[in-house]
Parts: structure tokens; sequence; C-alpha cells
């Protein structure tokens, strides 16, 4: 049967409506791992709710036209490997919580065997990217929590020796050294990427509203960045986003990686999502900039999506703005590695 994206999606069809069996050079990791989320926990319905949405959206696409016959693959076998994972992860750290919530001290043996089973899914992850990209796929991963995707920008540093730069959309530096005892909690990614990789990548953020003293004094050493403040107050006086852009990016990696916490938009695109900040940036900003650094010439060697929770009150899922959001920038982060 040939495809057809114009006509009807079967039940059957893989992510994007695509079919199952497509050869692809794009691979999506789903990840429902969100051990260590503090605040409304949700992140692991992300996968399965993007999948859902991503069956109701056109193909052709504006900007990329139609890059999606490269293929797209969903890698179904992952997400129930990891659910194993993140429930048992989940027991231990919702345990801990409860400790810090009641003021004790929660006790050594259980962050211990917390930290075990984060390596144990992080060694997972990384060992899934590294054949893939041994195969020249292009790898992405859709969250889960921020901390998921850590095994997969450690397989893309040793592949290129640490030679790109991150680009990073937050409302948080994610800069937390073992945030709760946990070494890799949700706010601590961008930590554990300045510090434990052999050759690190440079970072660029963008979207900071919220966080505290000492991450802004890490950031000063480790990283490029335009707090969400700044960057609003420049647009007020009249300078433009493309110019913001100009002069953010203007050293910035021909090779990059996009981590893009959903936090990083303003709340009206994820109302659900974990740890909400007012302010950030727009969808249609977030769009921009995905295809302006395509435009630029620069080429996405692998990407996450993360921190996307569905409303859980909506009875179907796909359906909730979060999810219809994060599913058009998956697909527009999708074309421009196709594109790359
Ligand atoms: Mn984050």
């Amino acid at each position: 049967m040939t495809f057809n994206p114009e006509g009807h999606f079967s039940k059957n069809s893989s992510v994007f409506g695509l079919p199952k069996d497509m050869k692809a050079e794009l691979h999506i990791l789903p990840s429902p791992w969100e051990p260590t989320t503090s605040f409304k926990k949700g992140c692991k319905n992300g996968p399965k709710s993007v999948f859902e949405a991503s069956k109701q959206m056109d193909l052709f696409h504006p900007y990329f036209k139609k890059i999606y016959n490269k293929g797209i693959q969903w890698d179904y076998s992952t997400a129930d490997k990891i659910t194993d994972l993140n429930d048992k992860a989940s027991i231990i750290c919702d345990g801990i919580q409860k400790n810090l919530d009641e003021e004790k001290i929660p006790d050594q043996k259980s962050i211990e065997r917390a930290n075990d089973l984060s390596n144990t899914y992080n060694t997972f992850i990384y060992n899934e990217s590294l054949s893939l990209l041994e195969k020249n796929k292009t790898v992405g991963l859709v969250g889960g929590d921020h901390s998921a995707p850590f095994g997969l920008i450690k397989a893309v540093s040793e592949k290129y020796r640490g030679k790109f730069s991150i680009v990073h959309l937050d409302a948080h530096f994610d800069f937390r050294d073992a945030y709760q005892g946990f070494t890799h909690s949700h706010a601590s990614i961008m930590y554990n990427i300045r510090t434990k990789l052999k050759t690190p990548p440079t970072l660029y953020q963008i979207g900071l509203r919220d966080f505290c003293e000492s991450e802004y004094n890490f950031a000063l050493e480790n990283s490029k960045f335009i707090l969400d403040q700044e960057f609003q107050k420049l647009k007020f006086f009249g300078t433009s986003f493309s110019q913001i852009l100009d002069k953010f990016f203007e050293d910035l990696n021909e090779n990059i990686y996009i981590s893009f916490d959903i936090d990083g938009l303003s709340p009206e695109f994820c109302p659900n999502t974990g740890t909400p900040v007012p302010g950030g940036l727009s969808y249609n900003e977030a769009n921009f900039l995905i295809e302006e650094l395509h435009r630029r010439g620069h080429k996405l060697i692998g990407f996450d999506l993360v921190e996307v929770s569905p409303n859980s009150s909506l009875n179907a899922l796909g359906e909730g703005i979060d999810e219809v959001t994060a599913v058009r920038l998956l697909y527009a982060l999708s074309c421009f590695a196709l594109s790359s």
C-alpha cells in the first residue's frame, strides 16, 4: 500500500500517521521517566499523549515541506522497559520526598538505590542511542522529565567528540548539583552535562526565569545565556527577536543539539507541566527559532523534548493544549533533523 499523507491515517499507523515499517533516518525514543519530579507529576504520560496528538496533524510543513519522506520511527520497545524502571525508582524517590516534606532526613541507602536506578536508566538510553548513531541515524527523545536525555547527549557527545553546541530552552538553568540528593534529578541535567562528560559541548540557554544564586553563578562560568527578563526588555524597547538571535547565536557551533524543556514556553502552551513559570517564549517564537537555526546553516544532530504533561482530567489523550503544542514542536524538530 502506498502512503497517502492526505488520506485517513489507520489506527495502526506510527507517529505522525506514518507507516510503521517505514525506513527512517530519524528515530524517536519515547521515555516515560520521571522518578525525581518534585512538584507536579505527570510527564511520564508525555510520550503517549504526544504520540496520540501526532495523528491529528497535517504532515506538509510550510517551511520544511515534504522532508518526512526521509522517515521517522517511533521506538515502541523503549517505553515498556523504561516504565518498569520508572515504577521501581518512583517508589523509592517518593519515599525520600515524603521524608523531606516532613522535615525528616532521608536515609542514605534509599538515596543510593535511587541513584543506582538512574544510572541503570542512563546506561540503557546511552546504549540505545549509541547503536542508532552507529547506524548513522539521528536520535530524538520525548520525555519524561529533563533528566531523561542524559544518555542520549552523552552518546552524541562521544560521536562528535564534544564539537557541537547545545541550545537549551527552559525556564530553569538545570544547574542544581544533586537536587534533593538525586545526582540525576530533573533540575541537574545541564550541571551533569557540564561536569560529567569528557568533552562537554558549549551551552546556549534561553527562557530562564526561575533559578537560585548558585545556579546563576555557575552559569556565568559555564554557559552563554539570556535571562527571560532581559530578553523581554529588549523586545519592549524595540529590538526584534531576529536581532536578539543574531547576537546570541553569533558564535554557535555549526552542529547543534536542541534540549527543549516545554516550560521554556509561556505556561498558556503547557499549563500542566511540572514546574510552570509565568513569562517565557511564545509558541511562534520557538517555531521561528527552530526554522531560523536551520536557515542559518546549522545541523541538528540530536534533540529532546521534555516535561510535557497532558491534562489528566481529559478522558482521551492527545487533545489538550500541552500535547497539541508539543507535537508541533516535535515535528519541527524532526523536520530540522531530517533536513540536516
Ligand atoms: Mn528543564
